[in-house]
């Protein structure tokens, strides 16, 4: 069965929204196999988001990513990582669709990074790649 790295990002946290995700995801049929609360370090967010470094947003990326806790999440599935990232919607709150939760639940908050409430994993390669970095202990082939 498929597995797939949700995160649920500061803003999602701080506006009390961990509820309305995790239920999105159960209502579409996912399991939880796993979930917590935690800071994520600089070093830890630079790992996964790797293929962004250098980019302009990479610092303010980094800066909201560690500017509160957020709640990783792994959703098992069949086709999950593609069913999760229609679930969120797209990365730009303003356009995500209405139905999504990008798109029904992120505000633009005109700030240098997107503030778009969580994280799904693009590939079924990233998210072994991200699940190793967030979950060790559910890493394949441990
Ligand atoms: P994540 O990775 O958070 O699920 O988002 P996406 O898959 O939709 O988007 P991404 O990896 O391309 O971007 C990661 C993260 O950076 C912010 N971002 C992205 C930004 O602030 N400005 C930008 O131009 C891009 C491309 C938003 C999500």
């Amino acid at each position: 069965m498929e597995r797939t790295l949700v995160l649920i990002k500061p803003d999602g946290v701080k506006r009390n929204l961990v509820g309305q995700v995790l239920s999105r995801i159960e209502a579409k049929g996912y399991s939880l196999v796993a979930i917590k609360t935690m800071n994520a370090d600089r070093a830890l967010l630079a790992k996964h988001y790797a293929e962004h470094e250098g980019k302009p947003f990479f610092e303010p990326l980094i800066e909201f990513m560690t500017s509160g806790p957020i709640v990783a999440v792994i959703a098992e599935g069949n086709r999950v990582v593609e069913g999760f990232r229609k679930l969120a919607g797209t990365t730009d709150p303003t356009t995500a669709e209405p139905g999504t939760i990008r798109g029904d639940l992120a505000a633009d908050a005109g700030t240098k990074v997107v503030q778009n409430i969580v994280h799904g994993s693009d590939s079924v390669e990233s998210a072994n790649r991200e699940i190793e970095i967030f979950f060790p202990e559910f890493a394949k082939g441990r």
